[in-house]
C-alpha cells in the first residue's frame, strides 16, 4: 500500500478542531518519526508522548515518515499547509549496533533538521532511547534547540508550556537545552509508576502491522541489573518502572480492536521483576486475551520458572528471546550476568514443555572470549537445542557502561587491536564502535561459522566482507523480512526468519 498518495494520509491528526482549517491551529505540536528501517517498527515512545499530550490538552500532528516513500514531499507538503508551535522528532536508532553493518544514522537526523530549519521557524526537540543513549552528542551534531533524555511524555508538556509561558527549562525534567552557548543537561526524572495513555491512535498501527508483522507494547521501563556492556539503564533509568497491569491489558484491547493480534514487548526485559511479569500475565488470563493475541517477548534468562512460563503461555505468549549472552561459565561472569549455562538449559525445557518458541541471544567476542569459550557455549546451545541462537559477533561499546571501563584498562581505544570499526580519524563512541576479542583471530566469524557449522537452528555472524546474497539476523533493511511480512508472515523476526528456515 502507497501511503503517499495524499498528505491526509501520513499525517496523523489527533486533537485539531475537526473541520478546521490546519494553518489556523498555530499552537500545533508536530511530531515526527524518523526512523525509516525495514521492516517497520511502529514509533510506540512517539505514539506515548503525542497520546499524552493530547490529553494535556495539546494539538497534536503525528508526521510519520516511515510510511512515506517520499519523505521530502511529506515534509514540504506538510509545512507548506501548516504552523509548528514546535516539533519533536523521535530518535529511535543511533545506529543498527551490528557488526559489521554499522550503519549510522546520525548524520540522516542533521539533514533532517537542517531542512526543518529551512520550512519552519518552529524550535526542534528531539527524544528516543537511541537518543537518549548519546543525548548531548547528539544535540551537538544536529544543532537542534532541545533534547529529552528519558521518558517524553510529561516533558514534552512541559516544554511545550515553557515555551509558551514562563521558559523555566530547568524544571523540564531531563531536558536538554542551550544557555549562554553551553548545553544544559536536566536529570531525567524517572517516575517510579508509570501511567500511560493506551489508545494506540496516534500513528497508523494496522499499516505497522501489515508492513512490520507485529507491533510493540510496553509493561515496564528500566532495568536494575548492570550487565557488563548494556546502555538500557542509562537510557531508561536503573529501575525497573511499572506500569498497572490492568492499563497495559487495556492496551492489547485497544491494538484487538484495530485487528492487531500479534505483538512484541519493548520492556528491556519482561521479567524483571518476575512479580510483575506474573501480574500482567494473570490480568491477561483474566480477561481470556491470552485466546486473542499472540506475543513474544524479551526475558533475562532467571528468573524463569515453571509457574511463570505456564502463565505467560496461558496469557498468549507465544515466543520468548532469551538475553544467553554465553555458556562459558567465564564468559557470563565477565558479562556479570547472574544466570549460569544449567538455567539457559532449564530455561530452554520450560519453553519446550509450554510449547512456547524461544530464541537464544549469544554476544561473542567480548573480553576474554576465546576460541574456546566460544565452541563450549556454541556446543552447549546445540545440546540444549532451542528453536534458534543468534549467534552475535562484537559488542557496540557505549559510554558510562562496565565494558567501557575495562576496555579503558587495556590501553587506548586507539591502539587496542579489540576494537572494530568503519570509520577514520580518533575512536569515537558516537559513531558504531565494536569490540571483539583479539584472540578470535583475524577472522572471527568464520571461526563461529566454523564452530556452527551449518547448523540451521543458528544464526550466523555476518563476515566482515559479506557474500552477495547472504542472509543474516539484522532488521536493518532485511529484504527476505520485508517479502515474508507482505506475503502474511507475522510475529518476531527471529521466528519468522526460523520458519523461513525450516520451510
Ligand atoms: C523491543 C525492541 C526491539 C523490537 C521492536 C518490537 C516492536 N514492535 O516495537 C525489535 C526486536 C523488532 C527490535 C529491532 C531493532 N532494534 Co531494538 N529495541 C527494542 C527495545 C527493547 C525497546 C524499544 C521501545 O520501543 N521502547 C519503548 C518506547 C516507549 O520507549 P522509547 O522509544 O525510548 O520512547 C520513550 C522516550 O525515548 C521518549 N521519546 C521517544 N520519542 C520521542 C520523541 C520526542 C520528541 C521526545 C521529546 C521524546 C521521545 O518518550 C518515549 C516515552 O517515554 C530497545 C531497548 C529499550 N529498552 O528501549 C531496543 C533498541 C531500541 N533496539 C536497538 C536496535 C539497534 C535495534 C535494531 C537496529 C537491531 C538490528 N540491527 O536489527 C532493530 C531496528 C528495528 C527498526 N525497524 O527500527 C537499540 C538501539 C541502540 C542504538 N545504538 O541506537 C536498542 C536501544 C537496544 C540496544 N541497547 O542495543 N528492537
Ligand atoms: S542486558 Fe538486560 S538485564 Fe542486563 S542490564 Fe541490559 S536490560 Fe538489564
Amino acid at each position: 500500500m502507497d501511503h503517499d498518495s495524499s498528505i491526509a494520509e501520513k499525517v496523523g491528526r489527533i486533537n485539531c478542531p475537526r473541520g478546521a482549517p490546519a494553518v489556523s491551529c498555530p499552537s500545533m505540536l508536530t511530531l515526527i518519526n524518523t526512523n525509516r528501517m525495514m521492516p517497520p517498527i511502529g514509533p510506540i515512545g512517539l505514539e506515548y508522548v503525542a497520546e499524552a499530550a493530547q490529553d494535556q490538552g495539546l494539538d497534536v500532528d503525528v508526521l510519520d515518515l516511515c510510511l512515506c516513500s517520499d519523505p521530502e514531499a511529506a515534509l514540504a507538503g506538510y509545512f507548506s499547509s501548516h504552523a509548528a508551535a514546535l516539533i519533536g522528532l523521535s530518535f529511535r536508532n543511533v545506529d543498527d549496533c551490528f557488526w559489521p553493518s554499522a550503519q549510522w544514522f546520525v548524520p540522516g537526523l542533521a539533514s533532517l533538521v537542517e531542512r526543518l530549519r529551512s520550512l519552519s521557524d518552529a524550535p526542534i526537540v528531539i527524544g528516543g532511547v537511541g537518543f537518549s543513549t548519546f543525548a548531548r552528542r547528539v544535540v551537538e551534531a544536529t544543532a537542534a534547540d532541545f533534547g529529552v533524555h528519558g521518558d517524553g511524555e510529561q516533558a514534552m508538556v512541559a516544554l511545550y508550556r515553557q515555551l509558551r509561558n514562563g521558559r523555566a527549562f530547568e524544571t523540564v525534567d531531563g531536558l536538554l537545552w542551550r544557555h549562554d552557548g553551553q548545553i544544559v543537561c536536566n536529570q531525567p526524572a524517572w517516575p517510579a509508576q508509570l501511567t500511560i495513555p493506551t489508545r494506540r491512535r496516534a500513528v497508523d498501527n494496522v499499516a505497522y502491522f501489515a508492513r512490520g508483522g507485529q507491533c510493540g507494547l510496553e509493561t515496564k521501563r528500566g532495568c536494575d541489573r548492570r550487565c557488563l556492556y548494556c546502555a538500557d539503564p542509562l537510557a531508561k533509568g536503573t529501575h525497573s518502572r511499572m506500569r498497572a497491569p490492568k492499563e497495559v491489558a487495556d492496551e492489547v484491547e485497544s491494538l484487538l480492536a484495530q485487528g492487531i493480534d500479534v505483538l512484541h514487548t519493548c520492556d528491556a526485559e519482561f521479567n524483571i521483576p518476575r512479580s510483575h511479569a506474573l501480574a500482567v500475565c494473570e490480568e491477561f488470563i483474566r480477561r481470556g486475551l491470552g485466546r486473542k493475541v499472540q506475543w513474544y517477548t524479551y526475558l533475562a534468562v532467571t528468573p524463569f520458572d515453571a509457574e511463570l512460563a505456564g502463565a505467560m503461555k496461558r496469557a498468549g505468549c507465544v515466543g520468548i528471546n532469551f538475553t544467553g549472552d554465553s555458556a562459558s561459565e567465564a564468559m557470563l561472569r565477565t558479562y556479570r550476568q547472574p544466570h549460569r549455562a544449567a538455567d539457559l538449559a532449564q530455561a530452554v525445557q520450560l519453553c519446550r514443555d509450554n510449547r512456547i518458541k524461544v530464541m537464544i541471544d549469544l554476544l561473542l567476542g567480548g573480553p576474554g572470549e576465546t576460541p574456546e569459550t566460544v565452541s563450549t557455549t556454541i556446543d552447549f546451545v546445540k545440546k540444549i537445542d532451542p528453536d534458534c541462537a543468534g549467534a552475535s559477533l562484537g559488542i557496540r561499546l557505549y559510554p558510562g557502561t562496565g565494558m567501557m571501563e575495562m576496555v579503558a584498562k587495556e590501553g587506548p581505544l586507539q591502539t587496542n587491536p579489540a576494537i572494530r570499526r568503519k570509520y577514520s580519524g580518533p575512536c569515537d563512541l558516537f559513531r558504531p564502535t565494536f569490540y571483539i576479542a583479539p584472540s578470535l583471530g583475524p577472522e572471527p566469524a568464520r571461526l563461529v561459522k566454523d564452530l556452527i557449522a551449518g547448523d540451521q537452528r543458528f544464526f550466523e555472524p555476518t563476515q566482515e566482507n559479506p557474500v552477495a546474497g547472504a542472509t543474516d539476523h539484522n532488521y536493518n533493511d532485511n529484504s527476505e523480512l520485508v517479502d515474508a511480512i507482505a506475503q502474511g508472515a507475522r510475529g518476531a523476526y527471529w521466528d519468522i526468519l526460523h520458519r523461513l528456515r525450516s520451510a
